[in-house]
């Protein structure tokens, strides 16, 4: 049985319409990571960081997963548990598509969590600085996404999986941002086939066996045939 774990980034949502951050005018061009991408920025201004998790949960809530998404799903179906989605997004897309075995590394857009007590909930569509946690009533409600400095989510069952994959493709991402930056040179160590779909080569796509550039919408389905 061939084990497959799959990256995803950004790249694979954005014919869905959802922005990537480092392309020509992405999230980055239109915000500073340091305001809204880490927890000095929370602390320093939580309605700002809310106000732009805000309009991307409304935005991603409208999002519709595209034949990337679909054709992973697709995969997942046919293999019968020995593939595994480690995406880098927090849009539900890949969930909206079928796709079952999926870790969000970076968390979930529609995830609460309370910084106090780290009790995790259901996000309400729209968060405010003064919600309180259901759990023990503080007021310091974060959106439960990992931002720079804090440490990406399901390390320990991302490193089991790499060490046993037979292929691992990275679709969509960068490769600009670690931990999953290294992934491909993790699996590689292992022995696993590794293979880049982007619509660009990334910053690490010398480090893959095999590369095919174009659209995801295309690209993706091409390569799960
Ligand atoms: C298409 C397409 C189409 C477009 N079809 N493709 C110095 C050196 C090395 C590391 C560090 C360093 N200083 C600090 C660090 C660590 C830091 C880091 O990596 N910094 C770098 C910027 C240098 N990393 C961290 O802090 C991480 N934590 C950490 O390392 O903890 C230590 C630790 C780890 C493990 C174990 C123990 C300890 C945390 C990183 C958190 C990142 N958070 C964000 C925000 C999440 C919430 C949110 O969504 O707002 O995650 S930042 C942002 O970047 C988001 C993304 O998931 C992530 C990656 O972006 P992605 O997905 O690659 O998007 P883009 O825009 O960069 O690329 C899109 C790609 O798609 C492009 O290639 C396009 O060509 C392509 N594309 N259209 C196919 N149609």
């Amino acid at each position: 049985m061939t084990n497959i774990v799959i990256l995803t980034g950004a790249g694979i949502s954005a014919e869905s319409g959802l922005g990537t951050f480092r392309d020509e005018g992405g999230l980055w061009a239109q915000h500073r990571i340091e305001d809204v991408a880490t927890p000095e920025g929370f602390a320093r201004n939580p309605k700002l960081v809310h106000d732009f998790y805000n309009a991307r949960r409304a935005q991603a809530a409208e999002a519709v997963p595209n034949s990337a998404h679909l054709a992973l799903a697709e995969l997942e179906a046919k293999l019968d548990g020995q593939m595994l989605i480690v995406t880098q997004n927090v849009d539900s897309l890949h969930e909206k598509a079928g796709s079952v075995s999926v870790l969000h590394m970076h968390g979930r857009l529609n995830g609460a969590l309370c910084a106090s007590c780290d009790h995790r909930w259901e996000a309400p569509l729209r968060m405010t600085p003064s919600d309180a946690c259901p759990a023990c009533g503080a007021t310091s409600t974060r959106p439960d996404v990992v931002w720079f400095g804090e440490i990406p989510y399901h390390m320990d069952q991302i490193a089991e999986a790499l060490s046993k994959a037979d292929v691992f493709v990275s679709i969509g991402t960068s490769g600009e941002v670690y931990p999953a930056a290294n992934f491909v040179a993790e699996a590689d160590h292992f022995g696993a086939h590794t293979i880049e779909l982007n619509l660009e080569p990334s910053a690490g796509a010398s480090r893959f066996a095999e590369c095919r550039f174009g659209p995801a919408s295309e690209i993706v389905p091409t390569w799960v045939q």
